[in-house]
Parts: C-alpha cells; sequence; structure tokens
C-alpha cells in the first residue's frame, strides 16, 4: 500500500517535518505566504492529511472536497477559527490543535505590549529614529502607571491566567470578566470577577483573551468601548473581530483610551490606509505572540504528532472536535 499523502501549508519547523520522512509522501509549501485557494482546491480531493495554519481557509466547501482518504487535518495552531469544525465533524474529520505549548509566550506578548503601550516604549523608540531627541522635560512621554493601576483581563483560560500571574508581579489589582467564571480561581489567582460593563468601568488596562465566537466577535464596539474607564489602554493578542475597528479608531480619536495595542486585526494583513497606522498611540504587531523559538518547535511538533496519529486512525493527542466526534 502507498504511504498516505499530505500537504503542509507552510516550511515549520526542520526538526519537526524529519519525523515525518519515510512514514509519508509530503509535499511542503514554499512560498512565503499561504498557499493560494486554488492551490489547496486542487490538492485535497488527493490526500490522506493536512497540515495547516490559521491563514488556510478551510471552511465548509473546502472541507467538502476533501477526498475519500482524507482522515485527519491537522493545525499548527491553539485556535482553530479558520476551520468549519462542524464540517469537519460530519465527514469524521478529527481537528488536530496545539493548546499548552503557547500559552507562556502568548502571557509574554501580551504584558510586552501592555508595557510597551502604557509607557509609550513605540513612541519614544520613533521620535528617536525620526531624529527627534526632546531634551529630558517632566512632561516628556509620561505614560500611565501599571503598578496599582487595575487591570482588567477578559477571558480566563490559559493566557488570561498566565497574564494574571505576571501582572501581579508588577503590583497591579485584578479583574476578571469570563463567559463561565470558576470562581474557586478567585482565591488562587488574587482576582475578582465581575461582569464586563464593571470591569470596563473600572479597569486602567483591558487585556483581552477570549476565543473568537459568535458570543465574541465585535464584543469590543461602540457601546463597549465607550464604557471604558476614560484614559484606558486597550490589549488585544486574541483575535482580530473582537475588536470593531471603527469603534477602536473613534474611541482613540476622542481620546476615551489613551492606546491600544493590537497583535490581530480584522481583516489581516491590516489594511494598508488604516487611520490607526497613523496614529501614535497605537501600537500594531503583525500576529506575532507566538513566535519565540522553542514554542514554535514544540507547536510543530505536536502538529505533526497529531497528524501521524489521525493517519494511523488513532485517537489525537489534542482534537478541537473530539466532542463531536465522540468516542472512536
Ligand atoms: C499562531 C495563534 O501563531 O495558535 C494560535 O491560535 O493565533 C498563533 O499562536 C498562528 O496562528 C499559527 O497558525
Amino acid at each position: 500500500m502507498d504511504s498516505p499523502r499530505i500537504f503542509v501549508t507552510r516550511r515549520i519547523a526542520a526538526q519537526a517535518l524529519k519525523q515525518l520522512e519515510g512514514r509519508v509522501q509530503m509535499e511542503v509549501w514554499e512560498g512565503s505566504g499561504p498557499p493560494p485557494r486554488a492551490e489547496l482546491e486542487a490538492r485535497l480531493p488527493h490526500l490522506d492529511g493536512l497540515l495547516s495554519l490559521l491563514t488556510d481557509p478551510l471552511n465548509a466547501e473546502m472541507i467538502a472536497l476533501a477526498g475519500p482518504n482524507f482522515r485527519v487535518l491537522s493545525q499548527m495552531a491553539v485556535g482553530t477559527d479558520n476551520i468549519d469544525l462542524a464540517a469537519a465533524s460530519a465527514r469524521r474529520i478529527p481537528v488536530g490543535h496545539t493548546p499548552g505549548v503557547l500559552t507562556e509566550a502568548c502571557a509574554d506578548f501580551a504584558m510586552a505590549l501592555l508595557l510597551a503601550a502604557a509607557r509609550r516604549v513605540v513612541e519614544g523608540d520613533r521620535e528617536v529614529r525620526a531624529g527627534i531627541w526632546r531634551p529630558w522635560g517632566p512632561d516628556i512621554l509620561v505614560g500611565k502607571d501599571l503598578y496599582g493601576g487595575t487591570l482588567g483581563i477578559v477571558g480566563f483560560g490559559r493566557i488570561g491566567q498566565a497574564v494574571a500571574r505576571r501582572a501581579q508581579g508588577f503590583g497591579m489589582r485584578l479583574l476578571v470578566h469570563d463567559l463561565n467564571p470558576d470562581t474557586h480561581l478567585e482565591k488562587c489567582f488574587g482576582i475578582q470577577f465581575v461582569s464586563l460593563p464593571e470591569l470596563l468601568r473600572q479597569s486602567d488596562f483591558v487585556s483581552i483573551h477570549v476565543y473568537l465566537s459568535p458570543q465574541t466577535r465585535g464584543m469590543f464596539n461602540a457601546e463597549t468601548l465607550g464604557q471604558m474607564k476614560p484614559g484606558a489602554v486597550l490589549v488585544n493578542t486574541a483575535r482580530g473581530p473582537i475588536v470593531e475597528p471603527q469603534a477602536l479608531q473613534a474611541a482613540l480619536e476622542s481620546g476615551r483610551l489613551a492606546a491600544a495595542a493590537l497583535d490581530v486585526f480584522d481583516p489581516e494583513p491590516i489594511p494598508a490606509d488604516s487611520p490607526l497606522l497613523a496614529m501614535p498611540n497605537v501600537i500594531i504587531t503583525p500576529h506575532i505572540a507566538s513566535a519565540a523559538g522553542q514554542v514554535r518547535l514544540n507547536m510543530a511538533q505536536i502538529a505533526v504528532e497529531n497528524l501521524l496519529l489521525g493517519l494511523a486512525g488513532q485517537p489525537l493527542r489534542f482534537c478541537a472536535n473530539a466532542a463531536a466526534l465522540g468516542p472512536a
């Protein structure tokens, strides 16, 4: 019997790809960006498995193209919002993902953005590079104090909790909003669960750590941004569509928000004419919260492990649609 045919949609860590050598017939997309849609459409009917990234649009239409031998979709990411999980489950295709290994790196990055926005690090750097070194003065690039400030964490899963541990070290008071609050965690983390409006009203800084879902899409809109404490800072390392870009722009222009730091945007890449790009108090990074060397290797290795398990018809180590598939 021929070895399984797989397609890897981006060149991932060589150490991880090595584990596939001799076990599968593998093709790796060598482009600098994701493969075009037509490329995926042409390949899917002939594959046994696919190793995908968030940038691959695996909607129901695309999943319907998978051939009769297709038996695993393994995504190198914790999020699977690019994949129609219901369509995959209906075809009994397990969807692998890579939770856990990127938690600490993403929490580090949320803190990096929080610190940079609060203390105007990027603004200072931009000024110096533009040849502007203003003589020291008591009011030059004065930012916001983290110590003694209140951080509102929206979403208290793995990453939200890791942010809470870090923020405690900075002497911050912590408020948390979660759609399913587990009150046992209040004592463990020294946090207080509150409603979203209460969190927005009291927080000097708000960091978003919810999944993208119908409930969280557009969660930060004109109404909720208008409930934020005047002069607050918003950090988004979760998913772009959770924050409405026009509403954010208006909140920054009106001075309701002092600053925003975004690692994700709707859409990605951010349009070149977005007014946010011209605002000195906005930091934008290109979806790199998990981009740390060991983390990327761990993610690639888990994605490969999930892929091999799925090809062998075994349960995946981390399966995003395990509940829908039920017992094997
Ligand atoms: C990844 C992410 O960098 O894992 C996720 O859900 O958003 C990021 O950590 C990226 O999406 C890789 O596909």
